[in-house]
């Protein structure tokens, strides 16, 4: 199975409102498209950014110029199914770079099990989660809103797990507006809240039990990634579960965070980790410490969804939910199929590969460049 051509393709979709979180505002999602060629199948992976570099250290612009300048020339004319081997190919050509190399890696498995005929999950080893609880994200950066927000999401069953972006403004001020939407939401959900990094740890130790007594029951990434001292007093101090996101990358980092006890819940990550084998590698290392897991998103297109879906549905332990719901937070959709979320879960789609195909129509409107030619890579003899 011989790779014959990868396209990076960078697109735009706007969210269907301003997404407020602790670094900045999101009103556009950026993404990398990958396909890969082989035999007339194509795979697909995806990369998406929040805010651009603001949330990890890649752009979408680093990520396509690395895959086409660094990544591409080393696997074009290899063996698709060799995933381990190209993985350690990329590693080798190019440090770091994890959510670039993440699509790529996604795209071979897509790839590979579509030429097999199965889902990803049965590549992976079968499905252990048919459907796994899905919060929904409050950040239209007002309380009366987002309380709205929540109660039509509670009405329609779609989410009764909801997570709140804090940490842009002063504490007190983000205290009145999660406590007031505690008092009308956490009798009939899960309140938790995510700070990305924006408190020092005065400000956690001073304010996690305060929300916590509020009715919030998990933290996400309270402090800077880096402060892994930090984040093990915290998980010590509070009964309230603290959850690593920013700081839990790399299977190094889990491994790190495990041996010092400095969190409760793993977010697990296609994009950070690197791609679907360090995830489960990450799961593994939550596993042997008794980390619980959680199933993260940078909200990703459908094809991205899909891809973390998948490799969720095959990873035991999803003890605390997930957050695939990022197709519902754009306005519009390149793919083909539709996301299945009801009764507050999220439905893993079934094969072959991610079970996700694109809308040419759509990607050609949404793609940067608006040029179906451009940022193919093709092998010379291709
Ligand atoms: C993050 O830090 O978890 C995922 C969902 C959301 O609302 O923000 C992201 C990123
Ligand atoms: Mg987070």
């Amino acid at each position: 199975m011989k790779i014959e051509a990868v396209e990076a393709i960078l697109v735009d979709i706007p969210t269907t409102r301003a997404h407020h979180l602790s670094f900045g505002t999101v009103t556009t999602q950026n993404y990398v498209i990958v396909k890969i060629h082989s035999g007339g199948l194509v795979g697909l992976g995806e990369a998406s950014t929040i805010g651009g570099p603001a949330w990890a250290e890649e752009s979408t612009e680093g990520i396509k110029g690395m895959i086409d300048t660094y990544i591409s020339p080393r696997i074009i004319g290899q063996d698709a199914r060799r995933i381990a081997h190209l993985a350690a190919t990329m590693d080798a050509a190019v440090k770091g770079n994890r959510f670039a190399k993440a699509a790529v890696e996604m795209a071979l498995h897509d790839l590979v099990a579509r030429s097999l005929g199965i889902a990803v999950y049965d590549l992976l080893g079968g499905k252990v989660h048919d459907a796994i609880p899905v919060a929904w994200t409050l950040a239209a950066g007002e309380t009366g809103r987002d309380i709205e927000e929540g109660e039509e999401m509670l009405t329609k069953r779609r989410h009764n797990i909801f997570k709140l972006k804090i940490g842009a403004r002063a504490p007190e001020e983000d205290f009145a507006h999660v406590s007031a939407i505690c008092k009308r939401l956490a009798d009939h959900s899960s309140i938790r809240v995510d700070v990305n990094q924006a408190w020092d740890e005065l400000t956690a130790r001073k304010w996690i039990p305060r929300f916590a007594e509020a009715g919030v029951e998990l933290f996400e990434q309270p402090v800077a990634k880096w402060n892994v001292a930090a984040l093990a007093r915290l998980a010590s101090a509070n009964d309230a579960a603290i959850m690593a996101d920013e700081a839990v990358g790399t299977v190094q980092e889990a491994f790190d965070l495990a041996r010092a006890a400095a969190a409760d819940v793993f977010a697990l990550k296609l994009t950070k980790a690197g791609g679907i084998a360090n995830t489960r590698k990450v799961a593994a290392i939550a596993e042997g410490a008794g980390i619980g897991l959680y199933g993260g998103c940078m909200l990703e297109t459908a094809v991205g969804t899909a891809a973390y879906a998948h490799a969720f549905a095959a990873t035991p332990g999803i003890n605390h939910g997930c957050e695939l719901f990022g197709p519902l937070l754009l306005k519009d959709t390149i793919a083909v199929q539709s996301i299945d979320i009801h009764d507050f879960q999220f439905w893993i789609p079934n094969g072959p590969g991610f079970g996700v195909d694109i809308d040419e129509h759509k990607l050609a409107f949404y793609r940067r460049d608006k040029s179906s030619k451009s940022g193919m890579n093709r092998g010379p003899s291709a």
